[in-house]
């Protein structure tokens, strides 16, 4: 099947019928397309620091880092230079090709920039590809994590417009939009996405997944979180969301940015094996891989190992570009 064309011109009511398709139909188109566009049985696998934890002046409801609540995370500084290389020595060693450092800021200061380039500039040096999560960023400081090797910025949108409200208090939707343009600007690859789980309905998902394929270019990367529940966060107790929710959502994200990578993200310590398989036949084709996510668990590299090859999957090489 030829690979069809890449649209940006999504309507919200095309969006929605797709979530609304019977299941096995919504599968198919799914996995139809994403065939057109990619190795069905390749996935590729990034590692995830939190160089800097904890302490976040912000009121995300999922949030752990958030100082606000007590959930038992304690604030830290930022981490050592080496320290941060040790450990993606060690995520390349383990057969990780991308590093992703992650930052309980609001923001970063100015004076946290350089700090965070030399990290960059070291794991890059690894041969290892590069990302960031460092909350709101400036142009400059997006320009001067490009300069240091930068290839891709994290900074998710979390929700639909119309549900943002509920979750986070301390920060605009307009605001995160500024930022990705910043990250859009700089010449950085854009990691975006959000979490479902959260109490949203169907229709508020479509509402997301209906952003993200609407921005001015394709998010590169696109992470689907299924809320991690922590205690002593203000969504701790949240209805869980029905598996097959959440295969509907990869599904209509891999329909809506065909070339993207769809990270199947946060979560996955919940999931069974056989709901990571749906997800990876509905378009997921990216992980993340370690024990840890930043505060909270992951699937231990050797269940990932065991479930790759009892799939058949391999691990990506290097990731192709194919987005403009
Ligand atoms: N502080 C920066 C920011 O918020 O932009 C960067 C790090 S923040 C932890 C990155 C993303 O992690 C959030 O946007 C959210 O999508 C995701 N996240 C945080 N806590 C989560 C949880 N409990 N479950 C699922 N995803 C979560
Ligand atoms: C993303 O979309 N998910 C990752 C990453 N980007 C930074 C973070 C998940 C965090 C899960 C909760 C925790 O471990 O603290
Ligand atoms: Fe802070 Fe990011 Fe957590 Fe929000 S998601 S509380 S900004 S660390």
């Amino acid at each position: 099947m030829p690979a069809a064309a890449i649209r940006h011109d999504w309507t919200r009511a095309e969006v929605l019928a797709l979530i609304d398709l019977p299941f096995a139909d919504l599968l198919q188109r799914a996995h139809e397309t994403h065939r057109a566009h990619h190795d069905a049985n390749a996935v590729q696998v990034s590692t995830l620091l939190s160089i800097k934890t904890g302490g976040c002046p912000e009121d995300c409801a999922y949030c752990p880092q958030a100082a606000r609540y007590s959930t038992g995370v304690e604030a830290e500084k930022l981490m050592s230079l080496d320290a941060v290389l040790a450990s993606a020595q060690q995520a390349k060693a383990a057969g990780a090709t991308r590093f992703c450092m992650g930052a309980a800021w609001r923001s970063p200061k100015d004076r946290d920039i350089p700090k965070v380039a030399a990290m960059v500039s070291a794991v890059k040096a690894l041969g290892m590809e590069t990302c960031a999560t460092l909350g709101m960023l400036s142009q400059p400081q997006a320009d001067a994590l490009k300069q240091a090797g930068l290839d891709y910025y994290n900074h998710n949108l979390d929700s639909a417009p119309e549900f943002y409200g509920e979750i986070i208090h301390t920060r605009e939707y307009q605001d995160r939009l500024d930022t990705l343009g910043h990250v859009r600007d700089a010449g950085l690859k854009t990691c975006c996405g959000g979490i479902v789980g959260m109490g949203e309905t169907r229709a508020q998902r479509a509402g997301l997944l209906h952003t993200l394929a609407t921005l001015p270019a394709h998010p590169q990367s696109v992470p689907i979180n299924r809320l991690v529940q922590v205690e002593g966060t203000p969504l701790a107790g949240t209805a869980p969301l029905d598996p097959f929710e959440f295969v509907r959502m990869i599904a209509v994200a891999r329909i809506l940015m065909p070339a993207s990578m769809v990270r199947l993200s946060a979560g996955r310590a919940e999931m069974s094996d056989e709901l990571q398989a749906l997800c990876f036949f509905a378009g997921a084709n990216s992980i993340f891989y370690g024990e840890k996510l930043l505060t909270t668990g992951n699937p231990d590299t050797e269940r990932d190992q065991a479930l790759f090859a009892r799939l058949g999957i391999h691990a990506m090489e290097v990731e192709v570009e194919r987005i403009g």
